[in-house]
């Protein structure tokens, strides 16, 4: 061994030591959503080949040990030595951080989160990492563990030559991830969603655990089916999907978009696959293209008269889900979170084409044209009645100094850190909870009845809403462009309903209008349900409380099931006196509460469930209810 050869390789091994001396750093963080970053990582290299015009299939394998196998018939990772390396090209993508820039020319590199550094960064991190490549009639193999090579890249087969492609297995690293098991459901959303991006590709994911599933991605329609399968829920207003693509100063753009009766807009944009939460260069230019094409339609064909105002492009975008996809060989991130595109050229590309092409199916399909406009001129006239409503808020709130709801028995500690409020649904449950509470820091605001579903009323309705007033003048933090986090009251908000199916669709609601008017605080952790107890066992002067029916059994086994057991089931949080309301769900030392998440790696995939729970059709809802049963029962959404 050579003197530089040994030095490069203690290069090697400190750059991947501080992989994994700071896995956050490198893959975000070492929970469950590290752990299936580290799947995408190996995905990507995949998808990148097929971008790049060689792979048109991809198959996950989820092994029962929790290893996960990813294989693809592109090219095959190069095998020759690099020369500035001397090692193999293989052993550089996966041993040496910062070797993700793709060699050759040709295709489009993505460079999302981790710039390519994705395959060093899943070897630095996994108890072993396999990889074999099937390329001019041999088959490679090489093994690393914890990131070190364990032998020189060597053939260990022959295979026919067509046959090409890569292979890689891997078992993440216990003493680096707190959870070391992969969730199907969460990889299937991901790899439903990257199959959608990239037209033709099939994508197979199969589990080979216990409850052996298996799903085969492929869309031939691309983002065009996407946009069908994200207004499943809904009811289109016109059949047809509005699809474009085209290259324009070497951006390659696809747009596809539809409107539905509701009136939330879902707009996602990516860049090279990779979801864009924050937007950028090209959601601009998108919404201008949007907006300046509809209202020059409307104009022209007198749908919009001179005398009234241009339409907004939220009154054009109301209803409306799209996905914007631009692919791009040199994408700049910029933003706190890097998740915003800043290529100019970006912003060019998708104007230019979407005016192009959107002005040319405006006048092919003008009854299509028409419901766009007149839905966009409703939303227009609803949106000046909201604005009106808001003010009048706003301004009563201002005139009253920020008065507080009546019905808000608020805590007398003024510390938003130390407070929590109850929302509850019912005055007698209210009653309850109001005697139970603990007044320094628990506020209690009742609610009557079912709150408005925000998935199926305007703006103008919302903010008429008694109860959604209520809750926006308690909360603190205003709603929609004001909101703000800092002037949150309680930092628990925690949502209390009776234990049934009534009541789960109460906290269904509260749910719903909190992720689509105040995400800010689902995403900070402050959302909570109560988990009010079903059943109270008493037996020879005794009491314990279930939460559930094993829970139930469990107790009765305990205890003994005799007739000194009385048991009774609590229909409503009204049933119980303030002293168990106290004990049960209230008490900060003995109660559980479940933390509402937000899944920010499939936005997509949460918008849909809500518009499903709430949206209007029948058919998609009990398709969803069914496949979720196992879930909804403990109402963890
Ligand atoms: C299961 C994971 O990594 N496939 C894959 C990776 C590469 C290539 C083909 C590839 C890329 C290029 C040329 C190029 C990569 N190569 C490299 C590097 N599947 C998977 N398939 N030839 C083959 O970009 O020019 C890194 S990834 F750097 F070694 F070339």
């Amino acid at each position: 061994m050579s003197q530089e050869y040994g030095a490069d390789q203690i290069q090697i091994l400190e750059g991947l030591e501080a992989v994994r001396k700071r896995p956050g750093m490198y893959i975000g963080s070492t929970s469950t959503r590290g752990l299936h970053h580290l799947v995408y990582e190996i995905v990507d290299n995949a998808v990148d080949e097929a971008l790049a015009g060689y792979c048109d299939s991809i198959e996950v394998v989820i092994h029962s040990d929790n290893s996960i196998t990813v294989v693809d018939d592109g090219r095959g990772i190069p095998v020759g030595i690099q020369k500035k390396a001397g090692i193999p090209a293989v052993e550089v993508a996966f041993t040496i951080l910062h070797a993700g820039g793709k060699f050759g020319g040709g295709g489009y590199k993505v460079s999302g989160g981790l710039h390519g550094v994705g395959a060093s960064v899943v070897n630095a991190l996994s108890q072993w990492l396999e990889v074999e490549i099937r390329t001019e009639g041999k088959i490679y193999k090489q093994r690393y563990e914890k990131g070190k090579t364990m032998y020189p890249l060597k053939v260990i087969g022959d295979c026919g030559l067509e046959e090409q492609g890569t292979t890689v297995t891997f078992l993440p690293d216990k003493g680096i991830f707190e959870e070391t098991i992969f969730d199907y459901d969460t990889l299937k959303i991901r790899l439903r969603e990257t199959a959608f991006l990239t037209k033709n590709l099939r994508i197979i994911l199969r589990d080979e655990r216990e409850e052996s599933h298996e799903h085969v991605f492929h869309y031939e329609g691309g983002i065009k089916e996407f946009v069908h399968y994200l207004n499943k829920g809904k009811t289109p207003l016109y059949d047809q999907v509005f699809y474009c693509e085209g290259t324009k100063d070497g951006v390659y753009v696809e747009v596809a978009l539809q409107h539905n009766d509701s009136y939330t807009e879902n707009i996602y944009s990516f860049v090279n696959n990779i979801n864009t939460p924050e937007g950028g260069t090209h959601l601009i230019g998108f919404k201008n293209a949007l907006t300046t094409t509809l209202n020059d339609y409307a104009r022209k064909n007198k749908l919009l008269r001179e005398s009234e105002t241009n339409l907004s492009g939220e009154d054009i975008r109301e209803g409306m889900t799209a996905i914007i996809s631009v692919k791009i060989e040199e994408p700049q991130f910029e933003g706190q979170t890097k998740q915003k595109l800043g290529n100019s050229e970006a912003r060019g590309a998708v104007d230019g084409l979407l005016r192009e092409q959107l002005t040319y199916y405006l006048e092919q399909n003008p009854g299509i044209s028409k419901t766009i406009c007149d839905k966009s001129i409703l939303a227009q006239r609803a949106r000046a009645a909201a604005r009106k409503a808001r003010d009048l808020t706003r301004r009563k709130t201002a005139l009253e100094g920020m008065a507080l709801p009546g019905k808000l028995a608020d805590c007398s500690d003024k510390n938003p850190a130390n407070c929590e409020i109850y929302i509850v649904e019912g005055d007698s449950a209210g009653g309850s909870a109001k005697t139970a509470r603990s007044r320094n820091t628990q506020a209690i605001l009742p609610l009557r009845g079912k709150i408005l579903n925000v998935e199926k009323a305007r703006l103008d309705k919302i903010y008429a809403n008694a109860e959604i007033r209520a809750m926006i003048t308690a909360f603190g933090t205003g709603i929609h462009d004001d909101f703000d986090l800092t002037k949150l009251r309680y930092h628990k908000i925690i949502i209390m309903t009776d234990a049934d199916v009534d009541g789960a669709h109460i906290s269904t609601l509260l749910l719903t209008f909190l992720y689509r008017f105040m995400p800010g605080l689902i995403k900070s952790g402050y959302v909570y349900l109560a988990q009010p107890p079903l059943y109270k066992i008493e037996k020879n002067k005794r009491v314990w409380y279930a939460y559930s029916d094993e829970e139930l059994n469990s107790i009765l086994k305990e205890v003994g099931r005799d007739n000194n057991n009385k048991i009774q089931r609590y229909k409503g949080l009204g049933e119980m006196d303030a002293e168990q309301l106290w004990e049960t769900t209230m008490d900060p030392e003995r109660r559980v509460l479940l933390r509402i998440n937000m899944d920010e790696d499939s936005q997509s995939e949460m918008d849909l469930t809500f518009s499903t729970l709430m949206g209007d059709q029948v058919e998609p809802r009990r398709e969803f209810i069914d496949a979720n049963a196992k879930y909804v029962q403990n109402l963890d959404i």
